[in-house]
């Protein structure tokens, strides 16, 4: 996920021809996004504040950092098409759940079941969907507790209700997730090497597991002193 926040308000950073595929909705595009990214201020300031008052309960952070994301206009017309649905302002809202990303790094793996059991109580936002990729790794060993939220934005004249993809990993978690990414995108692996370097990544993704799992003991064998 890059920090691309800019591209939801400057339509001169978008390559030249995408606009070409939303046949004159150019305007309500660009509404469009500037309403996710308000979504995902509005999320990335929920886990601060939830952070801030975690911190004065359990004196320490649950959160090392968070990064938020906009999918860029490529990558949203990439996936209209893979799912083959016309591009449209109205489709794009509708079929695609993470135009706006926050990613929410923790310490240790129960500080996300513990931030996302408290954003569920929150009565202004619903959880729609959750994919919890650390009980039940994919299989290329990623892992990382995905939620779908919907969450209020206040216009000038409307409240407004947008989803925002939140993914909660551990800095180990993060480690391995993008260095994958990395890997997996040099494009000169010969084929007979591929399945290899899979298990090799996953065996790394295992590790990572064990490691996330033995800081945790340590920290609770301190809580115990
Ligand atoms: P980026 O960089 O986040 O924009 P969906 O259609 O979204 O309902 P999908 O696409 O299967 O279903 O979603 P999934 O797998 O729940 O989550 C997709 C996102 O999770 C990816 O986003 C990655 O950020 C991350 N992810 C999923 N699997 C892997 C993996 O094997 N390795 C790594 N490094 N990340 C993974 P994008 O859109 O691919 O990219």
């Amino acid at each position: 996920m890059q920090e691309i926040r800019r591209v939801a308000y400057a339509p001169g950073l978008i390559a030249e021809g995408v606009y070409d595929q939303l046949r004159g909705q150019e305007k309500e595009y660009m509404r469009l996004m500037s309403y996710y990214a308000s979504a995902m201020l509005e999320m990335e300031t929920k886990f601060k504040v939830l952070s801030i008052e975690f911190n004065g309960r359990f004196a320490r952070n649950p959160i090392e950092s968070i990064k938020t994301r906009m999918k860029t206009p490529g990558s949203i017309f990439e996936k209209m098409n893979r799912i083959g649905v016309p591009i449209t302002v109205e489709n794009i809202e509708r079929e695609l759940s993470d135009v706006a990303g926050v990613r929410v790094i923790c310490s240790f793996v129960d500080d996300i079941y513990r931030l996302a059991d408290m954003l569920a109580l929150q009565d202004d936002i619903y959880i729609i969907r959750t994919k919890d990729y650390i009980r039940h790794p994919k299989e290329s060993g990623y892992r990382s507790l995905h939620l779908i939220v919907e969450t209020p934005i206040f216009l000038s004249s409307e409240k407004r209700f947008m989803r925002v993809e939140v993914q909660l990993r551990t800095i180990a978690m993060d480690f391995w997730a993008s260095l994958e990414h990395k890997l997996r995108y040099k494009k000169d692996i010969p084929p007979e090497k591929t399945q290899q370097i899979a298990r090799q990544l996953q065996e790394t993704a295992e590790a990572v597991s064990r490691t996330d799992q033995q800081m945790l003991e340590i920290r609770r064998q301190i809580e115990r002193l």
